[in-house]
């Protein structure tokens, strides 16, 4: 099955289910035989960038690389998912224009008090604590999209129902 290469970029908060949605994505996208990478994390933080933090100017370069490697995937031919906070506007503007047309945003928009509530790993609780620095939303900014793509408002949608809404927009782009 055809499709066309683009670059789905994740925004929001720490909890918001970037990870998850971006994931459900994935593998719908999968089922339909289409080439896919999804970078997180797990497979980035973790590799080519484990020397940069969570300061202002590491987040700048963490997102500036993971443009670069988008950039290098798309060339490749895959459906790329890049699924990580990226809190500046000034930063995802930078990917769109590497990127080009093939650049679709998607704010995954979970509310600060419901990703405070969901607190899947504690983080908000050590950063309301003072235990962890500069965290997204407590004490370092998240600039929210104003025009992104696909505005995904998860307190009002399932995961599979996210997911789908996001695979029927390449649909009408006419990308799968
Ligand atoms: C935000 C932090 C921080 C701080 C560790 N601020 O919920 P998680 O755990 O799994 O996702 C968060 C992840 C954010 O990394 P990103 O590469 O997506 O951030 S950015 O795009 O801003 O560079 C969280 C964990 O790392 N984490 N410390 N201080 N999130």
């Amino acid at each position: 099955h055809g499709h066309n290469p683009c670059v789905l970029w994740y925004t929001g908060l720490s909890g918001s289910g970037k990870s998850t949605i971006s994931n459900a994505v994935d593998r719908l996208l999968f089922e339909r035989g289409c080439h896919t990478f999804l970078l997180d994390g797990d497979n980035v933080r973790h590799g080519l960038n484990r020397d940069l933090g969570f300061d202002d100017a590491s987040r700048v370069e963490n997102i500036r690389r993971i443009s670069e490697v988008s950039k290098l995937m798309l060339e490749a031919g895959l459906i790329v998912g890049t699924a990580f906070i990226s809190p500046f506007i000034a930063d995802r503007q930078l990917a769109r224009s590497l990127i080009g047309a093939s650049f679709i945003e998607v704010f995954i928009d979970t509310p600060l008090h419901e990703c405070e509530k969901r607190d899947p790993k504690g983080l908000y609780q050590k950063a309301r604590a003072g235990d962890i620095k500069h965290f997204t939303g407590i004490s370092s900014p998240y600039e929210a999209p104003m025009a992104a793509e696909l505005h995904i408002r998860t307190t009002q949608l399932s995961i599979r129902e996210a997911a789908e809404q996001i695979v029927h927009f390449l649909e009408q782009r006419q990308i799968v």
